[in-house]
């Protein structure tokens, strides 16, 4: 009997394994805000399968453009975008109305 039971702890042990694996490289949602004319935070960590949620807080329009290719999100003043990261790697961006605001998107170790 006590060891029946033993075994029957060590399976649902084991069971648990696949649940807290997914749970550490489960999907993050990264908010970056846009005021006076800058991306906050500038630089952010992402992996893929990430969302960025882009929320542009200024009264002018802006864009979130990758340098190269990649995304070019188009920001209305007080608006919002959902944007998927498809893959890791490191990617910097800027506004194309404003060059002068950058920012960048890269992942960690
Ligand atoms: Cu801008």
């Amino acid at each position: 009997m006590d060891v029946l039971l033993w075994k029957v702890a060590v399976v649902g042990a084991l069971m648990m394994l696949p649940f807290v694996t997914e749970s550490a490289a489960q999907a993050a949602d990264h908010r970056i805000t846009i005021a006076r004319m800058k991306f906050s935070p500038a630089l952010v960590q992402v992996k893929a399968g990430d969302v960025v949620i882009w929320e542009n807080d200024d009264m002018f329009r802006h864009t979130a453009t990758a340098r190269g290719n990649g995304f070019d999100i188009d920001l209305p003043p007080k608006s919002e975008k959902r944007m998927t990261i498809t893959e890791d790697g490191a990617v910097d961006y800027y506004c194309r109305f404003h060059p002068a605001m950058v920012g960048k998107l890269e992942t960690g170790p």
